[in-house]
């Protein structure tokens, strides 16, 4: 399984620690597509590539990524690009979100049909909705490519 993770870079690295602990529960599922969103040193690993490149190669991943995971609590427009994006291609998106005090997410995430949005406090929680979510899913695949092997 490869899995796209999504979380804040230009608009603001405070939950950067938190990125990397998430993507090290990911591991336990599948690939991580975009472990450099946890690098502490991002922007001189990514200095390397020109914008364009950068987002050109973001894209590529994204489509040949199985699902799309991302952390929202930051408010980020690449971010929220990426989740619009993976909505297009049909992507199954989880959305995690810690509930602050002062923070509200945005409708267009709340609101929006076939993003699959989870609340947390602590890391521990993330664990047990990962848990779900990829059972979910991986139960759901089985249904579908058993669908189509007694079709065919
Ligand atoms: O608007 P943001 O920068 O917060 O968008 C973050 C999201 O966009 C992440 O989920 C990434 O997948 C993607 N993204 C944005 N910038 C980069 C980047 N380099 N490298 C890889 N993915 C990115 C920017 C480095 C810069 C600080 C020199």
């Amino acid at each position: 399984m490869k899995i796209y993770f999504a979380g804040s870079i230009r608009a603001g690295r405070h939950d950067r620690e938190l990125y990397k602990q998430i993507i090290k529960l990911l591991r336990q599922y599948g690939r991580v597509l975009t472990e450099h969103v946890g690098y502490k040193n991002v922007s001189r690993f990514e200095s390397k590539f020109s914008e364009k490149e950068i987002h050109d190669r973001d894209l590529k991943l994204l489509g040949q990524s199985d699902v799309v995971v991302a952390e929202v609590t930051t408010p980020s427009l690449g971010v929220g690009y990426e989740i619009a994006k993976a909505k297009d291609l049909d992507k199954t998106i989880l959305c995690i979100f810690r509930k602050l005090e002062n923070k509200t997410l945005s409708a267009m995430i709340t609101g929006s049909r076939n993003i699959e949005l989870k609340e947390y406090n602590e890391l521990e929680e993330v664990e047990a909705i990962f848990s779900k979510f990829f059972s979910k899913y991986l139960k759901t695949r089985r249904i579908i490519a058993d669908f189509y092997h007694t079709i065919n």
